[in-house]
Order: C-alpha cells, then sequence, then structure tokens
C-alpha cells in the first residue's frame, strides 16, 4: 500500500528505534527525564523562544495555546478552514470557553486587511477579541506557506492592540524549507508556536509548544490537568529529538514529490488542481468533474495499492512523506489517470446508452 492520508502515518526508522531503546529516562513530571529536557531546549532554541513543552499530540499543544491566551467568553480569530477550528473537536469552547471568529480566505492564509474588520472590541454585547491563530503550513489550505511580511504584520497590529497570535506550526519545518527561513524567523514576532513532531518529522508521537519561560510554565501545569503528563516519555522524546535534527533536511523531497503528483493530475479529464499552489507536502484536488464522491474515489484507489482520503464530497488530500518514494508518485500518477479515464469511459458508455434509449424511444 502507498499511504498518502497523511504525514502522520509515517514509521519511526531504526535510528529512532535505537534512539528510543537506549534514551535515558526519569519521571517527566518531576522534570526528570532528560531526554524530554533536552527536547524541550533545543525545541525552544529552533524556535527562537525561551522555552518549550512536550505534549503528546499537536492537539493538545493547540488547546493549551489557545487557554494561555484567552479567558472564558473571548473571541479567537482563525482562518474559516483552520484545524484547531474544524479538527480539533470544538476544543476552543470545550476547554477555553471560547468563540473562533472564523475569517474566510482563499487559501487558508490570513492578511491583516482580512482580520481588522472581524476584530471585536469589549462591550455591552460583544466578546471581546484577544486572540488570532494562524497555520502554516495550512493544511486544508493545500499546505500553504505564510508570506513573511503578512506573518509579521498580523503579529505587530496584534500587539499593538494588546492581542495575541499563536501559530498552529504543525508542519512549519515545511514553511521554513519552502520559503527558505528559518523557524525562528518565521515565529519571531508570534507568542507561541506548535509544531508536531509526528507529522512531517517523522516520529512516532509528539508535538511541542514553544513561548515564553512564563507562558510554558503555565503551559506545564495545563498539560497535566489535560492528562498529558507522561512521566518517562524520554523513549518518545528521543525519537522526536532524531526527527527534529535530521529531518528537515529531507523535506524538499516530500515537496517535489507533492509536486510531481500535483502536474500529473492537472493533465487527468474530470480533476482539478493547480499544481502552482503546491508548495510543500499537501495537494488537495477537486474531483467533482469525474461525478463519483470521494468515498468512491478512495474505494478505486484503495482496489489499486493507495490510500487517501476525501477532505469533503468533493476534495481529495494526498500528503507526500518519508515513507513515500519519488517511484511510488509515479505509480501513484498512473493508478490515477487509469481510475480517471475508467470513470471518463464509464460516463461517455452512460451516455451513448442513454441517446441511444431515448432514440429507440423516439425521443
Ligand atoms: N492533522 C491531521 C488531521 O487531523 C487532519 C492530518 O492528517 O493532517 N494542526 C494541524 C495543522 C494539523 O494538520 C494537525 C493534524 C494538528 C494540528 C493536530 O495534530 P495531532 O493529530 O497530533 O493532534
Amino acid at each position: 500500500m502507498i499511504d498518502l492520508r497523511s504525514d502522520t502515518v509515517t514509521k519511526p526508522n531504526q535510528k529512532m528505534r535505537a534512539a528510543m531503546a537506549a534514551a535515558e529516562v526519569g519521571d517527566d513530571v518531576y522534570g526528570e527525564d532528560p531526554t524530554v529536557n533536552r527536547l524541550e531546549e533545543r525545541a525552544a532554541e529552533v524556535c527562537g523562544k525561551q522555552a518549550a513543552l512536550f505534549v503528546p499530540t499537536g492537539t493538545m499543544g493547540n488547546t493549551i495555546a489557545i487557554k494561555l491566551h484567552t479567558k472564558h467568553g473571548e473571541e479567537v480569530i482563525c482562518d474559516a478552514r483552520a484545524h484547531v477550528m474544524d479538527w480539533e473537536l470544538a476544543m476552543m469552547a470545550w476547554f477555553s470557553g471560547c468563540l473562533a471568529r472564523p475569517v474566510p480566505t482563499l487559501n487558508g492564509i490570513l492578511t491583516w486587511k482580512q482580520i481588522e474588520p472581524a476584530l471585536r472590541p469589549k462591550g455591552p454585547h460583544n466578546a471581546p477579541t484577544t486572540l488570532i491563530s494562524l497555520e502554516d503550513t495550512h493544511n486544508m489550505g493545500g499546505g500553504t506557506v505564510y508570506p513573511q511580511h503578512d506573518m509579521d504584520e498580523i503579529c505587530a497590529e496584534a500587539h499593538t492592540r494588546g492581542l495575541r497570535v499563536h501559530v498552529d506550526g504543525a508542519r512549519v519545518f515545511n514553511a521554513s524549507v519552502a520559503s527558505g527561513t528559518p523557524v525562528a524567523r518565521i515565529v519571531r514576532d508570534a507568542d507561541t508556536v506548535m509544531f508536531c513532531l509526528s507529522k512531517a518529522l517523522g516520529a512516532p508521537v509528539g508535538s511541542m509548544l514553544a513561548g515564553s519561560a512564563e507562558a510554558i510554565a503555565d503551559a506545564r501545569l495545563y498539560r497535566k490537568r489535560l492528562g498529558g503528563g507522561m512521566r518517562q516519555a524520554g523513549v518518545l522524546a528521543a525519537a522526536g529529538l532524531v526527527g527534529l535534527e535530521d529531518s528537515p533536511a529531507r523535506l524538499a523531497e516530500d515537496h517535489r514529490n507533492a509536486r510531481l503528483l500535483a502536474e500529473g493530475l492537472a493533465e487527468l479529464p474530470g480533476i482539478a488542481v493547480d499544481a502552482a499552489l503546491v508548495q510543500t507536502n499537501i495537494v488537495i484536488f477537486d474531483i467533482t468533474g469525474l461525478g463519483i464522491t470521494t468515498a468512491e474515489f478512495s474505494k478505486r484507489l484503495k482496489a489499486r495499492g493507495v490510500l487517501a482520503n476525501g477532505i469533503n464530497a468533493s476534495h481529495m488530500r494526498m500528503v507526500t512523506h518519508v515513507d513515500v518514494t519519488r517511484a511510488d508518485c509515479e505509480r501513484v500518477v498512473g493508478v490515477l489517470s487509469e481510475i480517471s479515464e475508467n470513470v471518463s469511459r464509464q460516463k461517455s458508455r452512460a451516455t451513448n446508452e442513454h441517446d441511444y434509449t431515448r432514440m429507440q424511444a423516439g425521443g
């Protein structure tokens, strides 16, 4: 099976497994796990922040970040397809008592011009805005990368107004490689950033939340409250450290493979995708023209050894990662073309039969 459902599906490599087996551990709730401590120091350094916290998932990292920056009854501005809004079980409402104020965008990238009209001042009728949450790269926007000037402007304008900015950087290393900008520079002005070890970086488990020493000290308490105090977590952190050090250097390959898929898809009848918009490791394409659902499309792919999911009834997503080679992607292009040709042939046969029946009936 060639698994393009997500970059979350990667399996730890031999170096990670060896590091896990050899990891020095201690009780992390007492702050005594040397491997977790090393990972947290390294993550803080890479993000250019004072401190970082190892959390089990990206969802927990985002949940804690939103809690850190808000009080109950406030609003959080995010793009309308943000992961924090659509894919995290309304955690914003559940844990922080906040309302998401979604702003529609073309590819998931917000600008200050779009954010400003959505701000809500404190008043007799408004829940005030206190936080802006940005996603870089933007998953459902198709792996899009924040232009640096937009992120800088959003942070500057937000801070002038006493608002905070969180970056859901689950795939911020992809953004860094695609833009040639160090992660620390990308998130320089953001208050917190979450990134995932378990996605493009290839580790089996874990995400990091980075920010000021004060914010991360509070985050540690929220993590415990959420049940995320993980004790001898050094066995997991060890794999994360390998991913953090080794994986960014190979991400360009995933981006080239995604581009190859997108260029192949762009040639196929019934499929709409703009290959030029594919900047990182995510390809989202519209199959409306084929006249079959994404569930049916996934089924046909699976029957030919390829796994990929729909993100809704009309759009499919494919994500490249370390466990998918260029040759795999070339094979996927062949499979895609076979499916689209079969569907087109079935459609034209159905149309011909319909015309013939109508002709016979004198229609
Ligand atoms: N994304 C997953 C699914 O939940 C959609 C995926 O397969 O892409 N932020 C962003 C931008 C994400 O894409 C994800 C996971 C998360 C946060 C949450 O991370 P986890 O799965 O570790 O909770």
